[in-house]
């Protein structure tokens, strides 16, 4: 659905006099609010394609209506979220739920809404319908070298997909483990993951990337191959350059400090992307900062300060993906959350007065580092935030705009209200 651009200008006029009047706190503030508001729009975060339809659990799914049917309607929705705050440029494909089959139309359908394509995601935790060998027993750390192959040769298919579609890196989360003790030899399974990998690797285009994606548990409930930030480090080490660990905010036992973790990978210069989401107990795949919000500023004060250590473009140089899954909302408006709630907490980590923090944890004064911390996340970002898309072309307030152009009913009305997208 092509947003009409005049919907969006009305729109926003309707809500100028009360954007500017909360803007103009900081005009006062310019030094800072103007390289805040550049570096909002240049951050795009990418999209799921898994996660535009209902999503649910073991015990029930309940359908939202107009969910898209295709690929085509899947680009139609992640365009709609672009047009709406402008900071949605690119969609993540996960295959086969997405397998382009024109993959120039669908490049071309894509570049339409003004959307690129960001790391393509690889699927060897289902089996699919015409599969020679079953997964049941895990892909790459599989005891049975024809089914590591076979799990080897589909990761290979996903990137040359990539490739026709101009991503630029391959992610690979492996559902591999174990489910009682004794079922597993650890260290075989890890060498065989390993090498399995080694093969999917060296068939990498020179400048692709490929993200290791760690995971505490689910659906394997005693052992995962690929459990936790340390396990993706050493593969990711040992494969090479190209190779980098991926930090699903969901995927860590409770209480994990998740800020220490990517501050650790990023100064070891082995930390590729996310998928941002929240979470209260497991893998629970909530709308991003709608649980822990202080985490999600912390992990951002910690990018912000290793990003500018190691002088990296904030925008490029890491894969910014959300991942998440609504069991009770709806996809669209659960996205738009999501990305917002993203963008609030980069935009406070970027206030913080760096200086002020080292001269106070140099000098141990703990309460003034925390009221420097503090202070930032408990500024409002958020007319910088609406000021960022106002002039990136986007809407003052997406949400709100969302709801007022009835967007999901027009999208009942020409998909139907039962309609079941591919993904989770
Ligand atoms: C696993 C995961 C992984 C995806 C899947 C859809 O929990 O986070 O990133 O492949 O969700
Ligand atoms: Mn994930």
């Amino acid at each position: 659905m092509q947003l009409d651009p005049n919907a969006i200008a009305d729109f926003n006029q309707r809500q100028e006099e009360n954007h500017q009047r909360k803007l103009s706190y900081w005009t006062q503030e310019v030094a800072t609010a103007e390289p805040i508001i550049q570096k909002l729009i240049d951050f795009q975060i990418a999209i799921p394609s898994w996660a535009l339809g209902t999503g649910g659990t073991r015990f029930g799914r309940f359908a939202g209506g107009g969910e898209p049917r295709s690929l085509e309607e899947k680009i139609a929705d992640v365009g709609l979220l672009h047009a709406l705050n402008r900071a949605s440029g690119a969609i993540s494909l996960h295959i086969p739920w997405d397998i382009p089959t024109d993959a120039e139309a669908i490049k071309q359908l894509a570049a339409s809404y003004g959307l690129a394509f960001d790391a393509v995601n690889s699927n060897t935790f289902q089996d699919q319908p015409d599969q020679a060998l079953t997964y049941k027993f895990g892909s790459l750390q599989h005891v049975d070298a024809a089914v590591r192959q076979q799990a080897i040769d589909h990761n290979i298919e996903v990137i040359r997909h990539g490739e026709a579609l101009g991503s630029k890196a391959l992610t690979v989360w492996l559902s591999d483990g174990s489910c009682f003790p004794g079922q597993l030899n650890f260290r075989k399974a890890f060498g065989r993951t390993l090498d399995s990998l080694g093969e999917i690797y060296s068939a990498l285009p020179s400048d692709w990337k490929m993200f290791v994606e760690y995971k505490a548990f689910e659906p394997n409930f005693y052992s995962m191959t690929v459990g936790d930030w340390g396990s993706s480090f050493l593969y990711a080490t040992k494969l090479g350059p190209k190779a980098y660990t991926l930090v699903d905010l969901g995927h860590h036992l409770p209480n994990a400090n998740i800020e220490q973790i990517v501050a650790i990978l990023l100064n070891e210069g082995k930390l590729g992307g996310f998928h941002f989401n929240d979470s209260k107990y497991g893998d629970d795949d909530l709308t991003a900062g709608s649980i822990k919000p202080y985490q999600l500023f912390l992990i951002f004060n910690e990018l912000v300060d290793g990003m500018d250590a190691r002088g990296m473009n904030h925008a490029t140089s890491l894969g910014w993906m959300i991942d998440a899954s609504h069991n009770v909302k709806d996809p669209l408006e659960d996205l738009l959350q999501s990305v917002e709630a993203i963008q609030l907490a980069y935009a406070q980590a970027l206030l913080v007065d760096r200086q002020a923090l080292e001269e106070a944890r140099e000098a141990n004064d703990v309460a003034q580092a925390q009221e420097i911390l503090q202070d930032a996340f408990r500024t409002d970002v958020r007319p910088l935030v609406a000021e960022a898309r106002r002039r990136a072309g986007g809407a003052v307030q997406p949400l709100a705009l969302y709801r007022h152009l009835n967007v999901r009913q027009q999208l009942i009305g020409e998909r139907g209200a039962k309609t079941i997208a591919t993904g989770l």
